[in-house]
């Protein structure tokens, strides 16, 4: 078809040459405007342009008939000079009129514009984001803009600044200390000098995020009796000063504080913390303020620290130190009340931190990143199997996790909260690249439920976030997982008394799979929004019989869901469009539902939770999953 299509256009074309005809343009010396354009002005700026005709006879005169110049322009009717200086920014457009001199004069007319531009170019704010502050501590970032004439003025045209924050007009800086939390978005405007004036606006997010005080243990912030400084010996080995710190360690009593200076501390041998404290005289053993310290184990035979191991430990704080090689990173053994905070623990032989040898509680794990961990490769194994040791009211909160799935390591967790373990709360981590589950969390046996919220999980190459039961789950971020991006079934106990509650759970492959749900009391799976690209949103995969489901969002197939326990995304071709930035590979994990998309006021009020993953109240409406949106 193409082919005969091309031989029946080649015969057409040499038929109208064979014709001879001049093909409709004017007659030569017909009168002509032969100007096709006019270039743009500059505002304030002298401009001059002469109309030009052919043709007729001349002299010609000009005339504007329909439309205006842009004001400050003018024409001299008799040379066609457009001049002046323009005042207005913005395209004018008009018609121009040539008459020539002929006894029947000849008129002809043509359109055209012309375009006035603001003085040093379009005014354009230039910030495409604003860095996260955190509530409490002092914030500064400055909004940048270029164009048009400075000095610029700066303004708020919709949203708020976060209490505690003040915007400088004059120079664009955002500063102050947040009293307040969450992500509000905001509409900046810049206006410049020119005349007329310029603007140019731009919504911006600003995150606010919680110091996290609210995890810490209120005997942390007790005033020492002594503060002991450890300096690092350079004219000793990184052994000896090992040795030397081990002994400064091991000898502090209740209330002192030992400072240790920057340094590589190299250990060869087992080491066990025995120094305790009390509830008005606690111990702490940090790095001084700025400095690095390095506590290495050579080899993988011994684990980096132990704390506690054949005699208690309590009220000790740790922080702001790494630990490097061996095989455990940290073993805390008969341990009460620990503060493990703001640490590195990485190239760890064997799991990062661990808490399975004896019971412990009251423990504070925070702000600690843990990475490159090897053998079974857990970030944090805490307690241990079928309830031989628990864990209990202890604090797992903003650590960052990741990188537990080296190919070498066996199963990698990120954070494993073992059977029996109660009354814990694991809030606020990010935890991601996990061979095994970012976050995996068993039973309680009947003691008090655990609680894992605003935590935000990515990439597992299992379950991204695993629960047995007898836990509240929510405003949690979970995205991208081999298996299922939420999974919840029988481990080392049955799934019972869990709550599952405006999460948002996203993966190419199946989202959400409750197993072993059916019959099983006090469940609820309410107000999450559950995506899959190509496989099942929600899957009970045994029934549901008693199981309240209600509020949720989802994109990808049902299996066995209660009717009106969901509602599907609109937007079916690419769900994802419902988020302000998010991708099936968590590449982009800004899960805030764009307005006026399904999410938007989805939640079932019954099951609200009344904050969201940022720590914010949500306001009204209310939306499903673990955003809200203001
Ligand atoms: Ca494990
Ligand atoms: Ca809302």
């Amino acid at each position: 078809m193409k082919y005969a299509s091309i031989a029946l256009l080649a015969l057409t074309l040499a038929a109208c040459a064979g014709g001879g005809g001049s093909g409709g343009v004017g007659l030569p010396g017909a009168l002509a405007i032969t100007t096709a354009s006019l270039p743009g002005a500059t505002v304030s700026t002298t401009y001059t342009q002469t109309l030009q005709a052919s043709g007729g006879t001349a002299p010609y005169s000009w005339l504007i008939t329909t439309g205006s110049l842009p004001g400050g322009l003018t024409l001299d009717t008799s040379t066609g000079i457009i001049g002046g200086i323009s005042t207005v920014l913005g395209t004018s457009n008009f018609t121009v009129q040539c008459t020539d001199s002929a006894a029947t004069p000849a008129v002809v007319t043509r359109a055209l514009s012309i375009t006035v531009a603001p003085a040093g170019g379009a005014l354009s704010i230039t910030t495409t984001s604003l860095p996260a502050g955190a509530q409490g501590s002092a914030y500064s970032a400055t909004l940048a803009a270029t164009g048009g004439t400075t000095p610029y003025t700066w303004s708020i045209t919709s949203g708020t600044l976060h209490a505690g924050l003040a915007l400088t007009q004059s120079t664009g800086a955002i500063a102050g200390t947040p009293t307040a939390t969450g992500t509000n978005s905001i509409t900046f405007m810049v206006m410049d000098s020119g005349t007329p004036a310029q603007t140019d606006t731009k919504v911006l997010p600003l995150a606010v995020n919680s110091s996290g005080s609210q995890y810490d243990p209120s005997w942390g912030s007790n005033t020492p009796v002594s503060t002991i400084n450890f300096n690092y010996n350079s004219g000793q080995t990184s052994e000896q000063n090992w040795s030397a710190l081990a002994t400064a360690m091991n000898a502090l009593t209740p209330g002192q504080k030992l400072v240790i200076g920057a340094g590589t501390y190299t250990k060869t041998s087992f080491f066990n913390l025995t120094c305790s404290g009390n509830a008005t005289a606690p111990i702490w053993i940090e790095a001084a303020s700025g400095a690095t310290v390095i506590i290495n184990h050579s080899g993988t035979s011994q684990n980096i620290i132990n704390v506690g191991s054949g005699s208690p430990v309590r009220y000790l704080a740790m922080r702001n130190i790494e630990f490097t090689g061996g095989s455990h990173g940290v073993r805390f053994y008969d341990c009460q009340n620990v503060w493990f905070d703001r640490n590195k623990v990485h190239g760890t032989g064997d799991a990062g931190i661990s808490t399975n040898t004896n019971n412990t509680s009251f423990m504070y794990i925070t702000r600690n990143e843990i990475y490159d961990t090897d053998g079974t490769g857990e970030g944090m194994y805490l307690g241990a199997n079928n309830g031989a040791v628990i864990m209990s009211q202890s604090i797992i909160a903003l650590n960052h996790v990741h990188d537990t799935n080296k190919a070498t390591v066996s199963q990698g967790d990120g954070i494993e909260l073992k059977q029996g373990s109660w009354g814990n709360l694991i809030a606020e981590n990010l935890v991601h690249d996990c061979k095994y589950p970012c976050i995996l969390v068993y039973g309680t046996a009947g003691q008090a439920q655990n609680i894992v919220e605003r935590n935000t999980c990515y990439n597992s190459g299992d379950n991204a976030m695993q629960i047995q039961g007898e836990c509240i789950v929510r405003n949690n971020l979970v995205i991208n997982a081999t298996g299922s991006a939420f999974a919840s079934q029988v481990h080392q106990g049955n799934p019972t008394n869990l709550q599952v509650m405006h999460n948002t759970f996203i993966n190419s492959g199946r989202a959400v799979n409750l197993s072993a749900w059916q019959g099983a009391s006090n469940m609820v799976f309410a107000n999450n929004v559950c995506y899959s690209q190509s496989n099942d949103a929600i899957r009970f995969a045994t029934g549901n019989t008693g199981v309240t489901c209600v509020g949720n969002v989802i994109a990808g197939a049902l299996v066995t869901v209660p009717a009106g326990g969901t509602v599907a995304t609109s937007n079916t071709a690419n769900p994802l469009l419902d988020f302000t930035s998010l991708t099936w590979n968590a590449t982009s994990r800004n899960a805030l539902p764009v307005a006026g998309c399904t999410i938007i006021g989805a939640g079932n009020a019954t099951h609200a939770v009344s904050n969201d993953i940022t720590g914010a109240t949500r306001a009204s409406q209310l939306e499903s999953g673990c955003y809200d949106r203001p």
